[in-house]
């Protein structure tokens, strides 16, 4: 499929704490009107091309996330997304979804209260309050797998917790790496070789899911949060928001570990120092995560393809792993 001519695809940018989210609300590809989980992998297959040309450059960039707006399959929801980026798809992502309500809320789509909205891996919950401020109620979040030893090379075994928070993470406590802006290539170069020597060593998360998230945790900088993070996307981009899903499963980690109880206030810095508020409910043995966040409208744009454009379907990122 190559992006015709005349599309003309609407979107809205914003950013959470940092982190872009282009919403895509018109001209996406038909994906029918099964289960979000089928619609994703009929993008995946069939019009890849789309997610390419949105979101690479030279209209996008390695750092954005999309996520394309889709009809419900549940009337009864407010909205349905599929988040995509550089590389591939992402199950969830939080601070994505923080974009897709601030955007909705901008269009006058939704208002302050509790809306439900579908994604490829659930549905979640969101509420909105009039200062803006926006909550998700998270999928199940869940420590898979603790200390778990990878062979990376150059730096020795690494130890790591797997985590599901609407997205596979490794996530790395023991480490030389202090967090900081400054450091981020040095910190994209370690995690990602982490990454690769995970994939190499079949290191999975359940199911032979693979981990596509590296989370590096620290203490907070500042006294008023808890705990600190870089996250290292799927294409190699690092998270500039303290990454709602990573912090949804360092959440689960804490939990697992009996060091964050239910209800308890965690603060999560990322690597600008921008704060996602989370805290946690359990049911039986699910724990349920709730992330809070602000997101700000940055464009309202139009999309062209033009046919002499040698770059109408987008350039294809370094980092594209094909399935
Ligand atoms: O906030 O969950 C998140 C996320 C995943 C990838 C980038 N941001």
């Amino acid at each position: 499929m190559n992006m015709p001519d005349s599309s003309r695809v609407d979107v809205i940018d914003s950013h959470t704490g940092g982190e872009p989210t282009r919403c895509v609300l018109s001209g996406g590809p038909e994906l029918g009107d099964g289960p979000l989980s089928e619609r994703v992998e009929v993008m995946r297959h069939h019009f890849d091309l789309f997610r390419r040309a949105v979101l690479c450059e030279p209209r996008g960039s390695d750092v954005l996330v999309g996520a394309l707006l889709v009809t419900p399959v549940d009337p009864a929801s407010a909205a349905a997304v599929i988040f995509f980026n550089n590389a591939g798809y992402l199950g969830m992502c939080g601070h994505g979804m923080i974009g897709v309500v601030a955007t909705l809320s901008h269009m006058g789509r939704l208002g302050p209260g509790q809306h439900r909205i579908e994604t490829p891996v659930g549905n979640v919950h969101v509420t909105l309050v009039d200062s803006g401020e926006i909550t998700v109620s998270n999928v199940d979040a869940y420590r898979f797998r603790s200390n778990v030893a990878v062979d990376v090379p150059g730096h020795g075994v690494v130890l790591g917790d797997i985590a599901w928070g609407g997205n596979w993470f490794f996530l790395i406590e023991d480490h030389p790496y202090s967090l900081r802006l400054d450091h981020v290539d040095e910190l994209a170069a370690f995690t990602w070789e982490v990454r690769r020597s995970l994939a190499k060593q079949g290191i999975t998360g359940e199911m032979g899911c693979e981990i596509d998230h590296i989370e590096l945790c620290t203490a907070a900088h500042d006294p008023a949060n808890h705990g600190r993070n870089f996250v290292l996307c799927p294409g190699n981009a690092y998270d500039r928001s303290p990454c709602g899903t990573g912090t949804s499963a360092k959440m689960a980690c804490l939990a697992d570990s009996g060091k964050l109880a239910p209800g308890q206030e965690w603060r999560q810095e990322g690597i600008l120092g921008t704060v996602f508020t989370g805290r946690i409910q359990r049911e039986g043995d699910r724990i349920l995560p709730f992330i809070t966040g602000t997101a700000y409208v940055t464009a309202i744009a139009t999309l062209m393809f033009q046919s002499q454009d040698p770059f109408r379907n987008g350039i294809p990122s370094p980092f594209e792993m094909r399935s």
